[in-house]
């Protein structure tokens, strides 16, 4: 139902209730016109609209300016760009009073009346974003780019929710040409013998189900949970001239029904649901569903000649799950804590902080079991800590088997320890069994583009594995997760617990922390605090974790307020000296915005004669830092959390007091993916007005890097290439609308490319000074090698002062690195000058490459 949009007053004077609004149409049209009392409700209420506007009152000039759109549609052109304000500066309002729903009706509305403007689909979609509802939003965006392809405000919207719309994986998968190829000679195979009615379950873009219908099959259907998805299939579908022939249905498997949605069971369900855990999709319970529902009743006994048109079966027929124990630096500094001082700074008190990653036999709706990497392209490598062991077979054309899955006992397994190592992980892949015949596998050897199950070890700190050791792992299949878990190592006869809480329960425990220093302080800081506190734990993210890892970051600021502090105490004192200031405080204060868990105000305290602002928000992660400035000897009242609960950027750069400015403010410039941070420049303007006279924003200047190299990786996964991987089937001009100009977390270091020239300066950001930034900058590189430029990773030297700088490509760091892929590779020979011509929109980058036809440029 719709709901009135304005407030009581705005209906006075009779206006109409908007929901009763006029339907246009020829006939009331023409009659419109003759109208004269219509005309004057026009008049006048455009005249109210324009001076309610002008009073500020925008849900009154909004629900006047509909009536008069509706009305007298012929306004539209004239009033289109007050309209737009309007409903921009209404819907604000709206959104700051919570009035959700309102908001989104008057959008709905004035959509109808401007089914077309970009401007009104692209801020629509940024309140769906902001609200969470991701796949929507992006169709707005995606339709707002359609109608003016060249608006930059829809194009960086779209490009920054494209990849949760449509993810890369698809791109990986429809270039997989081995996959593809496996998939299809598996299906012909099955449709050839007889299973002629075929159910795609999770089609994406089409491709299996086109697959069971080139082959023969009679029946085709598919089904679809992801809009954007759905509807990409069905053009995929008609594009090849299938759509009389497969029935798409836009809907979750377990939601079908025969004869509702297929007219009868099939003899076929075709699916790649999986993940990497392999379950994550829901395989289990959408098999469970399906043999129960959808599919004819399986073959009975293995040797029996049936029918395969009358029984059901599964492609997929089953897989066999490995897991393996390694060791690897990358991992571990994102999921524990490795460090006990950061930026001078005793940590030992923090409590426990845990990544969200954990398979702990309780299942936490907060955790997540696993997460992935892909093992070959780990930074800095990984170490096998023993063989490779089958954790779990599956069949997935036994529905007892799957039912008595989430029922099947732990299963321990031991493992002799083949090399000596630290534990970080269980890394878990899959052999996909197509049919008795072929299969696909995951595993980190192989050459596919699949990315591993990584389950963290979290609390062995500086346990280490040797040879001789056994290690006990436990498999489980609580509520159709596939859960590893190291639970102990067997040594010289006795079992020493692993990965539980680090804790007193365990008194053969051998995980102690490698600083019994440390380990005191963090003792005595217990003792300190209340118990409630330090029992349960701080969750924060593997980005955090890696942040806090990460000592060189932390020094760094350290070492740039060890600067700036004296200098501006100096200048503090000396106007004191002369009368001039009234604070007697004699307090710098420094305020920390960065996004997240920061230690940064805290580092900031502890230098003495400063009173550091966090604007942490979370209520555990206060704690931790307050835990850690008592532990440090900072005092209370110099560390305060800066406005908890406000959104407004303009509100949490306010200073503390009237009389008082910032010393320093210190920005969070660059987010994990590798982007810079939206709005950063106008934050930058912001706080720069805030700053008393030499005070500094932290960073000062960013300064981009980038590089001209040669990857096909990049290129195959960020869009499909040609039809020939597809099994000739057009999908790429469908799917590859959804490619993403710029690829975000990658790993630059072990990213398989040639590079074809130096090092290069791409771009610098002033942050002190924004009117030294020039949105546009060409930039000219010599090719060192012979190739073609498919791509241009990029990073930041992120500058706290002149001379202190931390790099995003550190190896240390919690970033990752980006690039803008070239989807028309330029071609270079050694020595050729080839000009980039870099832009920056708003915090969007984009680079475009040219060969210089003339010789090289001598003013470089
Ligand atoms: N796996 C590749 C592909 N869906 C990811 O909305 C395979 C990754 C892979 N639709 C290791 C190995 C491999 N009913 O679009 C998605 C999703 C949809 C459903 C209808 C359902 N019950 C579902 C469940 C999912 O299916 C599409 C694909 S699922 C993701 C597959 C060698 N890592």
């Amino acid at each position: 139902m719709r709901r009135v949009i304005c407030r009581a007053n705005d209906l006075s004077n009779g206006m109409p209730n908007t929901s009763a609004r006029p339907k246009h149409g020829r006939r009331t049209r023409r009659r419109r016109r003759e109208d004269p009392a219509r005309n004057e409700l026009v008049s006048s209420s455009l005249e109210s609209a324009q001076q309610c506007l002008f009073n500020q009152d925008y849900g009154t000039a909004f629900v006047h300016y509909l009536l008069v759109l509706n009305l007298a549609p012929m306004f539209k052109d004239f009033a289109r760009e007050s309209f737009r304000f309007t409903l921009n500066k209404w819907t604000e309002e709206l959104d700051s009073v919570g009035r959700i729903q309102d908001l989104f009706d008057c959008y709905e509305q004035a959509l109808e009346l401007f089914p077309a403007d970009e401007v009104i689909l692209n801020s629509m979609g940024e309140h769906l974003f902001r609200m969470g509802f991701r796949d929507e939003a992006a169709g707005h965006f995606h339709k707002a780019l359609k109608l003016r392809p060249d608006y930059p405000e829809a194009r960086e919207n779209f490009y920054r929710v494209a990849n949760w719309l449509v993810e890369r994986w698809h791109f990986l998968m429809l270039n997989d040409h081995g996959r593809n190829r496996k998939y299809q000679q598996a299906i012909q195979k099955a449709v050839q013998s007889g299973c002629n009615t075929v159910l795609d379950i999770g089609t994406g873009t089409g491709i299996l189900g086109m697959c069971a219908k080139k082959a023969g099959a009679a029946d085709v259907y598919a089904c679809e949970l992801s809009k954007t998805m759905y509807e990409l299939a069905c053009e995929v579908v008609n594009a090849n001239g299938m759509d009389g022939s497969i029935k798409i249905l836009h809907m979750k498997s377990l939601e079908m029904e025969v004869p509702k949605d297929i007219p009868h069971r099939v003899s076929l369900v075709v699916t790649e649901t999986v993940d990497a855990g392999l379950f994550g999709e829901g395989i289990i319970e959408s098999l469970v569903h399906a043999w129960h529902h959808l599919l004819l009743p399986p073959q009975r006994g293995e040797n029996e000649f049936q029918d395969q048109s009358a029984t059901g079966r599964v492609i997929p027929a089953g897989a066999t799950v490995f897991g393996m124990a390694l060791e690897s630096i990358e991992i571990r500094r994102h999921h524990r804590i490795c460090v006990s001082e950061v930026g001078n700074l005793s940590i030992a008190a923090a409590g426990e902080l845990r990544s969200p990653v954990s398979c702990s036999p309780e299942p936490d709706d907060s955790m997540e079991p696993y997460t992935t990497e892909r093992l070959s392209r780990v930074p800095g490598g990984y170490k096998a800590l023993t063989e490779p062991f089958t954790a779990l077979s599956i069949d997935f054309n036994n529905v007892q088997e799957l039912e008595g899955l989430s029922s099947r006992e732990v299963q321990q397994i031991r493992m002799p320890v083949t090399q000596e190592g630290e534990l970080d992980a269980l890394a878990v892949w899959f052999q996909l069994h197509l049919d008795e015949e072929s299969s696909l596998s995951t595993g980190p050897q192989e050459d596919t583009c699949w990315e591993q199950a990584i389950y963290p070890v979290h609390s062995t700190g500086g346990f280490v594995l040797k040879p001789q050791d056994e290690l006990i792992v436990e498999v489980s299949c609580i509520d159709a997760f596939l859960r590893l878990c190291s639970v102990a190592v067997l040594r010289d006869g006795h079992e020493i617990h692993l990965d539980n809480r680090p804790d007193a329960q365990n008194p053969g425990n051998p995980v102690s922390n490698p600083n019994p220093e440390a380990e005191l302080c963090s003792a005595l800081a217990s003792l300190q605090t209340d118990q409630t506190q330090t029992k349960d734990f701080c969750m924060l993210e593997c980005s955090e974790m890696a942040l806090l890892n990460n000592q060189d970051y932390h020094q760094s600021f350290s070492g740039a307020l060890a600067k700036l502090i004296p200098q501006l105490r100096a200048k503090c004192q000396d106007k004191e000296r002369s009368g001039d200031s009234t604070d007697a405080s004699d307090l710098l204060y420094v305020l920390d915005v960065s996004e997240g868990f920061s230690l940064l105000s805290l580092i900031a305290a502890s230098h003495g004669h400063v009173k550091a602002y966090s604007s942490m928000e979370k209520k555990k992660q206060q704690e931790v830092l307050k835990r850690l400035a008592r532990s440090n000897n900072v005092p209370e009242q110099h560390l305060e959390f800066w406005l908890n609960h406000t959104e407004d950027e303009h509100g949490m750069l306010k200073r503390p007091s009237r009389e008082k400015l910032w010393s320093a403010i210190m920005l969070d410039c660059v987010e994990t993916c590798g982007l810079i941070r939206q709005k950063l420049m106008e934050k930058a303007s912001l706080a720069r007005c805030l700053l008393e006279d030499g005070g500094s924003i932290f960073p000062a200047k960013i300064v981009v890097h980038g590089i001209l190299v040669e990857s096909d990786t990049l290129l195959l996964e960020s869009a499909v290439q040609g039809q020939e991987a597809t099994l000739g089937f057009n999908i790429a001009p469908f799917i590859n609308q959804f490619t993403v100009p710029v690829h975000v977390f990658l790993d630059f270091s072990t990213l398989e490319c040639k590079r074809l020239s130096e090092f290069v300066e791409l771009f610098v950001l002033d942050l002190m000074d924004s009117t030294a930034n020039y949105t546009d900058r060409e930039v000219k590189v010599q090719a060192t090698s012979a190739g073609r430029i498919t791509a241009i990773p990029f990073w930041y030297h992120i500058y706290l002062d002149q001379e202190i700088s931390v790099s995003t490509l550190s190896q240390n760091s919690h970033w990752k690195q980006a690039a803008v892929v070239l989807q028309q590779p330029v071609e270079v020979q050694a020595g050729d000058w080839v000009r980039l011509a870099v832009k920056l929109h708003k915090s969007a980058m984009s680079i475009t490459a040219h060969i210089e036809k003339s010789p090289g440029p001598m003013e470089q």
